[in-house]
């Protein structure tokens, strides 16, 4: 046994039972048309990512959730999928899936996939028999409805990404409209249809076979519908009904598939994109510990970089998660959402300020908040970049490709300094969205070679979750602490950890006995800017300053 795996193993007789492996990891997102390229096109694929995958077991993440692979005519980039089982050729093959699962393993990580339930494209074999008439072999595997008396769509919903667009397309071969919670090229599946729900626990299975460790289910919360499909009422009318769904037949479907993950061994595990946004509603989906393993909270996405607005976002999770046994979920970024260093600089400007004062002050909140991210109760998914502090892209109207417009989280990642960035794209072509702008300061390479980069502040912060049983399972309590600072103590048997954030722009004194209730002396494990890391705490904040504090002399 190595030393280190000797301490861990001890570490978990010190910490008590163990726990599931998905409760403690960090997961790292990879969307991988803008991970790494390694066939020279301008869109990253498997084989680039197999090429990364030392950048990833250096950084110190657990688990990867790789975003669609599956072939597809990329109307929404993957997520609308025209063949489960397969890879797209612009990101591979099946062979390089099997070798990417292997290698991964080998590193010591997990790999979780992007399951696709909702809808399929309007190109999968299934919807193309579906349209071909009423009494095709697939027609009931979609929601088709005849027009509402007097024409038009059959109910009041909305389609996501255009608020005025209906969530019907209307056939005119056949005379009906069919139901697409997204795009019309993105019809959806009637789970009430027992072959689809066969047809898609074989989905599951192929891949499941293949080894790997689990799903990140794609909009789970609408797999099942209201059968009366009854219109929206007024006050969620404008809305896209996405994120309005919410019928109790979905947990049974969600069971369903809890069971057949269940049969397999090594601790598979689902968590669900469920897009509600109040932590009560999400909690529903954990059902008694037999739906999904963990679910997205998606709230904190849309909070502001206030001190107040993140406690209630603790205290509702705290309050609607943790007393039914739901693990919780933390997440910042991801692809279809503004970049969470650039949320935070929203309303952050003032005349006369100069873009450097504005860029530190940036920078020093995306640290910050990579502190209290990884501090909180709570497994947390990383989107790839930002952990280099990336902020979002302009992309030029003539380059705008998302019917979503989500185009400007999602700028190929730069790896390097030099003038592609290690984008290089054969015949001088240009990667599919243009690398950040500032690339050539920001990139993976030069902040490997700088120890003061918000890089390796990631890597610290995850060697230390890795070092403490408190961290990555301990209890958690909210702290008493002046405004604009938010202050919670994480336990777990003898070890303890205090993480501390400072959401405003001025200094904050901390009172040392508002950690603990006694005078203990403490020592800065991790700060946001490095400052006096491994030495005794001064109990000071500086302006939008994060540390993690363990027991002076332990
Ligand atoms: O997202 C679901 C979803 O609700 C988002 O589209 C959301 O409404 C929007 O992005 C808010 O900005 C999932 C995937 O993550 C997304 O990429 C897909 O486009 C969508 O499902 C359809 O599959």
């Amino acid at each position: 046994m190595t030393d280190d795996v000797a301490a861990r193993a001890a570490d978990q007789v010190a910490a008590g039972p163990s726990h599931p492996w998905w409760q403690e990891a960090v997961f790292y997102q990879i969307y991988p048309r803008s991970f790494a390229d390694g066939d020279g096109d301008g869109v990253g694929d498997l084989p680039g990512l197999r090429s990364r995958l030392g950048y990833l077991a250096d950084l110190g993440v657990d688990a990867l959730w790789l975003s669609p692979f599956y072939r597809s005519p990329m109307a929404d980039f993957g997520y609308d999928v025209s063949d489960y089982c397969d890879v797209d050729p612009l990101f591979g093959t099946l062979e390089d899936f099997d070798r990417l699962v292997e290698e991964v393993h080998a590193a010591g990580l997990r790999i979780i996939i992007d399951w696709v339930p909702n809808h399929t494209s309007s190109a999968h074999p299934w919807f193309v028999d579906a349209r071909s008439g009423r009494t095709s072999a697939h027609r009931t595997w979609y929601v088709w409805r005849d027009p509402a008396p007097g024409g038009g769509p059959p109910n009041n919903w909305r389609a996501a990404f255009d608020p005025a667009a209906p969530a019907w397309t209307f056939d005119e071969a056949s005379g009906q409209w069919y139901l697409h919670l997204f795009e019309p090229s993105q019809p959806d599946l009637d789970w009430d249809e027992p072959a689809v729900r066969e047809a898609m626990a074989d989905v599951l299975r192929f891949w499941l076979d293949r080894g790997v460790d689990g799903f990140r289910a794609d909009v789970v919360h609408c797999i099942g519908k209201d059968p009366a499909l009854p219109d929206n009422p007024p006050e969620v009318e404008s809305l896209p009904h996405c994120v309005v769904n919410d019928v109790p037949v979905t947990h049974q479907r969600i069971r369903e598939l809890r069971a057949l993950l269940d049969t397999y061994p090594g601790d598979r595990m689902m968590v669900g994109e469920v897009y509600l946004l109040s932590a009560a509603q999400v909690a529903t989906y954990y059902g008694d510990g037999n739906e999904l393993h963990l679910a997205f909270n998606f709230s904190p996405l849309y909070a502001l970089w206030q001190a107040d607005t993140w406690r209630q976002q603790v205290e509702e999770v705290d309050r609607e998660l943790v007393p039914r046994g739901a693990w919780p979920t933390w997440v910042l970024s991801n692809h279809d959402n503004r970049r969470h260093r650039t949320r935070y600089d929203v309303g952050a400007s003032w005349a006369g300020e100069d873009d450097a004062t504005r860029e530190r002050r940036s920078e020093r909140r995306a640290r910050a908040a990579a502190v209290l991210l990884l501090g909180l109760r709570g497994t947390p998914f990383l989107y790839q970049g930002e952990e280099l502090g990336l902020t979002d892209i302009d992309v030029p109207e003539a380059r705008r490709v998302d019917p979503g417009g989500r185009d400007g989280c999602r700028a190929p990642l730069p790896w390097d300094a030099t003038p592609d960035h290690g984008w290089p794209v054969t015949g001088g072509g240009k990667p599919w969205l243009p690398l950040p702008a500032d690339a050539t300061e920001r990139n993976a390479a030069s902040q490997q070679d700088d120890a003061g980069s918000i890089l390796h502040l990631y890597r610290r912060l995850l060697a230390a979750r890795h070092g403490s049983p408190a961290l990555r399972h301990g209890d958690q309590r909210l702290l008493d602490m002046p405004g604009g600072v938010l202050g919670f103590a994480r336990t777990a048997g003898t070890d303890r950890r205090v993480v501390l954030v400072n959401f405003t722009d001025d200094d904050h004194d901390i009172d040392p006995t508002a950690l603990s209730g006694t005078t203990m002396a403490w020592r800065v494990d991790v700060a946001s800017d490095a400052e006096g890391e491994g030495r005794p705490w001064r109990g000071r904040l500086a302006p939008d300053q994060a540390v993690v504090l363990s027991p002076a002399g332990i």
